[in-house]
């Protein structure tokens, strides 16, 4: 048996995508596969999604034969004890950090590449093996929802053509009209203001230097006129003065941003061109925080 999975931390859309489609399409190539996921499902996989017809098992004792795909990840030591890293024959994943260990260990069976979405990589598997036309609708919906999800909707700058072209033609079998991103995008925001403060914890870091914290939503606007006395408090939290909370508003392009620190205002009015009115800055473009750091050299 191939088990299909990824960290065992949580499963977010990207993840629960590309194990459920890898594993059909290694049941379509005759090779008899399961996808795996052991960690809790996150806010990315909303009320609609769950009501597909979803195909993992959330527990799996392995056998010692059994042979491990890897996806999404590639970090060895998040695999805790539910993967024998002997026994992977594939990895897929779009993050950096861990090339170099997998090429070694699997030549060109590591594939790990500078994509939005992991699921791209898993659908164009599915168009090098000729078989684009049997994925499943519930496949075909995962991955394309991943790719939005992963890329905010195609205006992230870590978005190229290959998903987009990815999504366009995954768009014919998953028939979710064009106003699923924008439906997507609002259940994944009111899964965020059941627990916000939950949310928040979950999407921040607190640096030696800074500390910061992080909310993707479609409508950022609404977030900042309610909640930001649990953003101070989370973000506070550090035990260091100099925070500032970013949320990407993906309807809008644009990052809303709150600090109270003259300082990091400053920083982020000279780096990514935010335009401060009291503590409340705006940009122009939409940020992420993985960019933001980058720039600010953190
Ligand atoms: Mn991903």
């Amino acid at each position: 048996m191939i088990i299909v999975t990824s960290g065992t931390k949580y499963t977010d859309v990207d993840v629960l995508a590309c194990a459920t489609a890898y594993s059909d399409l290694l049941n379509l190539l005759n090779k008899p596969a399961t996808a795996v996921l052991y960690g809790p499902l996150n806010a990315s996989i909303t009320k609609t999604v769950k009501s597909w017809k979803l195909n993992y098992k959330s527990r799996h004792s392995p056998k010692p034969k059994d042979c491990f795909v890897l996806v999404d990840t590639s970090n060895p030591d998040v695999f805790l004890n539910k993967v024998n890293l002997d026994n992977v024959i594939e990895i897929y994943d779009h993050h950096f950090g861990w090339e170099k260990y997998w090429s070694a260990k699997l030549g060109r069976n590591s594939h790990i590449e500078h994509v939005g979405a992991c699921a791209t990589l898993i659908w164009e598997e599915f168009r090098k093996k000729k078989l684009t036309n049997k994925v499943s609708k519930t496949s075909a919906r995962l991955l394309l929802t991943a790719i939005v999800s992963n890329t905010l909707n195609f205006k992230s700058s870590v978005t190229i053509n290959r998903d987009k072209n990815a999504y366009k033609e995954l768009s014919k079998y998953a028939r979710l009209g064009n106003n699923w991103a924008q439906k997507y995008f609002r259940e994944v925001e009111e899964n965020v203001y059941q627990n916000p403060d939950a949310s928040l914890k979950n999407d921040s870091k607190g640096l030696s230097d800074i500390a910061i914290g992080q909310i993707e939503l479609w409508d950022s606007s609404k977030f900042f006129s309610k909640y930001l006395p649990i953003a101070k408090k989370v973000l506070t939290g550090f035990g260091n003065p100099k925070w500032f909370l970013t949320s990407p508003s993906i309807s809008e392009g644009v990052n809303y941003i709150y600090s109270e620190n003259d300082e990091v205002k400053f920083l982020l009015s000279k780096h990514i061109g935010a335009k401060f009115e009291g503590d409340i800055g705006k940009t122009r473009k939409l940020w992420l925080r993985k960019e933001i750091l980058k720039v600010l050299n953190l």
